[in-house]
């Protein structure tokens, strides 16, 4: 059997995926939820509580609990770990773990959480939902102006590694002295499953505003700048097919083989690209997450002018551009929750008793911070004053689509096809509503978890030279597929217009 191991540690939960690249299925699954798992770590959404919104931290050692019982429950499923030939994995983004020194060996003991802990110089990693880094930003921006954004293919972001790291260094200098290493969460868990120092991609060290996309290196003068003596904190940087190392005997108590390959994690959203097969010009990914996001391969070096997309490493190669709605399925559980609606009402009742268009109704649903566009205080704004359940979902998910498709426009790509992935692209409505809305076909793959799934295919890429041609047409063929009402075109024109304005009038008011 041809088994490879994706793992997908993302904002609130761990979850495995084994492909059996022989037979083209899905020889098994797991998860663990940090909420409804691991309750003593006190972070229901996978961050821990903090009264500033801009505050958003969580505990790197629930990552290494979280990890230990998906494999515990993927080895209790029966599967035989013991075929699994490589494994790699997804972070979430920009998140940052700060260590006293190179991880450089486990014991077969203790815990992973109970090794790891006295090599934290920081007991908490700032995620990507931390937005407190404003000041910082200005500063990279005002220093290095224009070169910021195209040489690290954005200009500086208030969740990016790089802000987040020059932050800690200014309010605890002493605790910077004493960081040997900084890692992504991506890094950090391949650090882990291999025993000693891992690389960071190409994909996921885009989203630092470090690497310079031009050299793929880290830019020394940006990382001096960022924070003193940082470059000679970083591990070193190198394409998504690096083998970082072999499997620690640790695990061998799940039953895998040590010493099989790890290959170099990267981003949920790099490996996502990936996992949902979406690597040919005209196809765009989404993904329907805590936040939600749209990839696509980059056929031409661009940035975006507004500043709120990204140029990421294509981990198949080349570029990737990723823009990130930080209230996607956030936005869509709060209103579900305050209308007291089930998931069915929301994802199919909701859209089949509204009409498209909704009378114009609108909704800017920022319950959390905002990175597209960036909206630092939290508020939500309707256009309109009344509206039945129905209705009021109805405008949350169209104004959602609305946005995808507003700020995706600088990619200047027709979209054709849409590949939709995450949680949520299990609802009806929202799929007919994309389709709709960028009048595209909209295309789901049985795997829902394309960041695990994109992971273990560049693990089987990686190890075994399989091409991504052939990975995709076993695990990412279209499952259903969803046309657009040709005849909503105009409508949906009108709407964006209408949208445009919306948001215009509220980040200027
Ligand atoms: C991407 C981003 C989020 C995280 C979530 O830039 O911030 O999508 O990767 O996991």
């Amino acid at each position: 059997m041809s088994l490879f191991l994706g793992i997908d540690a993302s904002t609130q939960s761990v979850k495995c995926i084994v492909i059996d690249c022989d037979s083209g299925r899905i020889a098994a699954e797991s998860s663990v939820n940090f909420g409804r798992d691991l309750p003593q770590y006190a972070s229901p959404n996978g961050f821990l509580r903090n009264e500033n919104p801009l505050i958003r931290h969580a505990d790197p050692l629930m990552w290494l609990d979280a990890l230990e019982l998906a494999f515990r429950r993927l080895a209790d499923s029966g599967i035989r770990l013991s075929a699994v030939r490589g494994v790699s994995g997804s972070g979430q983004q920009h998140g940052t773990v700060y260590l006293s020194e190179k991880i450089s060996s486990l014991q077969s003991d203790d815990s992973l959480a109970d090794q790891i802990r006295p090599n934290l110089s920081r007991s908490s990693a700032p995620i990507w939902m931390d937005r407190s880094t404003s000041a910082e930003c200005r500063e990279l921006d005002a220093h290095f102006g224009e070169r910021l954004r195209s040489d690290t293919g954005s200009p500086a972001v208030e969740r990016f590694s790089g802000p987040q790291i020059r932050r800690f260094s200014r309010e605890e200098p002493e605790a910077y002295r004493r960081t040997g290493r900084i890692h992504l969460v991506s890094s950090f868990l391949c650090s882990v499953l291999c025993g000693s120092d891992a690389p960071i991609d190409f994909g996921d060290g885009a989203g630092m505003n470090l690497l310079n996309l031009n050299t793929l290196h880290w830019d020394a003068e940006i990382a001096e700048f960022t924070a003193p003596g940082l470059e000679k904190k970083l591990p070193p940087v190198l394409p998504s097919a690096t083998v970082a190392g072999g499997l620690d005997p640790y695990f061998a108590k799940y039953g895998f083989v040590p010493g099989i390959p790890v290959v170099v994690w990267s981003g949920d959203n790099p490996n996502s690209l990936v996992g949902v097969g979406a690597a040919e010009p005209g196809c765009i990914g989404i993904s329907l997450g805590t936040s939600d996001t749209l990839f696509a391969p980059m056929r031409n070096f661009k940035t975006d002018p507004d500043g709120c997309g990204h140029v990421f490493g294509n981990p198949a190669g080349g570029f990737m551009s990723l823009i990130c709605f930080s209230n996607g399925s956030l936005a869509r559980e709060k209103i579900k929750e305050t209308l007291g609606v089930s998931w069915e009402f929301f994802d199919r009742d909701a859209c089949a008793q509204t009409r498209p268009g909704n009378g114009g109704r609108l909704i800017l649903p920022y319950f959390e911070p905002e990175s597209t566009p960036l909206v630092l205080s939290p508020r939500v704004r309707r256009n309109y004053r009344e509206a039945s359940p129905a209705e009021e979902v109805r405008a949350l998910l169209e104004s959602q689509a609305l946005s995808l498709r507003l700020h995706s426009e600088w990619l200047g790509e027709s979209v054709r096809r849409i590949r939709l992935t995450g949680g949520a692209s299990a609802s009806e409505g929202f799929r007919q509503i994309l389709a709709d809305v960028f009048q595209a076909d909209v295309e789901t793959i049985s795997v829902t978890n394309s960041a695990g799934l994109g992971a273990a295919m560049r693990a089987a890429n990686a190890v075994e030279g399989i091409p991504f041609e052939k990975l995709s047409s076993q695990f990412c063929r279209p499952e259903k597929i969803v046309s657009p009402d040709s005849g909503l075109r105009c409508l949906y024109d009108d709407l964006l217009e209408r949208f445009r304005e919306f948001e215009k009038h509220f980040l200027f008011s």
